[in-house]
C-alpha cells in the first residue's frame, strides 16, 4: 500500500502521464545519481530505471560515487551527448551554478530529484521533486521528546556534510527539541548516510566519556541506525530498549529492525520518484511551466505497526 501522499504539482503531472507516455520513447535523458550509499538510494535508482524502461527512454545513467566532481563531469558529458533532459540527485547543496548554466545555454532542462540545491538563479533548473526534510527531522524530534518524556541524552548520526537532507533533518530535529531543555544532544557527527559509517561513529560515541549516558539515538537515515544497532549490541546493550532509536527513510531493513524490537521509530521518505521525475521531463519538454518544488509527503511509523506493515513495504 502506498502510504505517502504526493501533493502539489505532482498530481497534475500524474494526470497527463498515461495519455502522453509514448512521448519519451527513444528520447535520450541523462541521470546523474549520487551513488549507492543506502537502501533508499538503491530504491530510487531502481524506480528511475524502471520508469525509464516503461516509457522507452534512452536513459544514460552515471553513478557519482558520492562525489560532486563526478556529478559535474557526468552532466557535462550528458550535454556533449546532446541529451534532451537531465535528471540530477545532487549530493550537496552548493557548487552547481556553473554546470547548470552550461545546461541552460544548451537548452537542456534539468529536473532535480530528492535533494535541493542553493543557487541564486532558480531558472537554472526546471523543478525539484523532494520530501520536506525539515518536517521529517521535526517529526523525529517530536516523537523522541514524547517517548523520552522530555529527557534524553541523544547521540545524533548526521548525513553527508553539505547535503540538503543532512542540513534540514538536523534543523527540524533541533527545532522540535528546543523547548525541552532536558533533551540534550550529547554527541553529533556524520556517518555519511552509510551503515558502515553509522556503526563506526556509534562505536566511537559509546567509547567516549559521554558514552555511558547515551540513551537515545537520532539517525538522519535508516542505514546509519542499522549500523548503530550493531555497535550497540557489540557493546553489550539492547538497542530499542536501553537506547531508544529513531531514524528516517522507512526502508524494509528498518521495518525488520522495528519488528525485532531493535529500532523504535522511522519517518518515511519516499524514494519512488521515477514516475514523477519522468512526468516532469515530459512536461518540461512540452514547454509547460513546472512548479519550482513538488513536495512528497511522509509519514511516521512506530515499532507496534512494523509486523503488520512489513509485507506491504515496496522498498
Ligand atoms: O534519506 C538517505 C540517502 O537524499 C533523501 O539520501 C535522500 C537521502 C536518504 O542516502 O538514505
Amino acid at each position: 500500500m502506498m502510504r505517502s501522499l504526493i501533493v502539489g504539482g505532482l498530481l497534475c503531472f500524474l494526470s497527463v502521464a498515461s495519455s502522453a507516455q509514448a512521448d519519451l520513447n527513444g528520447v535520450p535523458v541523462g541521470f546523474s545519481q549520487i551513488g549507492a550509499e543506502s537502501a533508499w538510494r538503491t530504491a530510487e535508482t531502481q524506480s528511475i530505471q524502471d520508469e525509464a524502461k516503461t516509457r522507452g527512454v534512452d536513459l544514460k545513467f552515471a553513478d557519482a560515487q558520492q562525489k560532486q566532481e563526478n556529478q559535474i563531469k557526468a552532466v557535462r558529458s550528458f550535454i556533449a551527448q546532446k541529451v534532451k533532459a537531465i535528471i540530477i540527485a545532487p549530493v550537496v547543496e552548493t557548487g552547481w551554478e556553473q554546470v547548470l548554466r552550461d545546461a541552460k545555454r544548451a537548452k537542456i532542462p534539468v529536473i532535480l530529484v530528492d535533494r535541493g540545491i542553493n543557487v541564486k538563479d532558480d531558472s537554472l533548473y526546471a523543478t525539484l521533486i523532494a520530501s520536506d526534510f525539515v518536517a521529517e527531522g521535526r517529526m523525529a524530534g517530536e516523537w523522541l521528546t514524547k517517548k523520552m518524556n522530555g529527557k534524553a541524552n541523544i547521540a545524533e548520526l548526521q548525513g553527508t556534510p553539505g547535503a540538503a537532507p543532512a542540513i534540514d533533518r538536523k534543523k527540524g530535529f533541533a527545532e522540535a527539541i528546543a523547548s525541552s531543555p532536558d533533551m540534550k544532544i550529547v554527541k553529533s557527527q556524520s556517518g555519511d548516510f552509510t551503515r558502515a559509517g553509522g556503526k563506526e561513529v556509534m562505536q566511537a560515541f559509546l567509547k567516549s566519556p559521554e558514552g555511558k549516558d547515551i540513551n537515545a539515538v537520532y539517525a538522519h537515515n535508516d542505514d546509519m541506525a542499522l549500523g548503530a544497532i550493531q555497535a550497540i549490541e557489540e557493546a553489550g546493550k539492547k538497542p530499542g530498549v536501553d537506547i531508544v532509536i529513531v531514524s528516517i527513510d522507512g526502508v524494509r531493513g528498518a521495518f525488520e529492525a522495528m519488528a525485532e524490537g531493535k529500532l523504535n521509530c522511522t519517518v518515511e521518505c519516499n524514494p519512488l520518484l521515477g514516475p514523477a521525475a519522468f512526468d516532469a521531463v515530459e512536461a518540461a519538454l512540452a514547454g509547460k511551466e513546472l512548479p519550482k518544488k513538488t513536495i512528497v509527503r511522509d509519514e511516521r511509523y512506530e515499532q507496534s505497526q512494523a509486523k503488520e506493515l512489513l509485507p506491504t513495504r515496496k522498498y
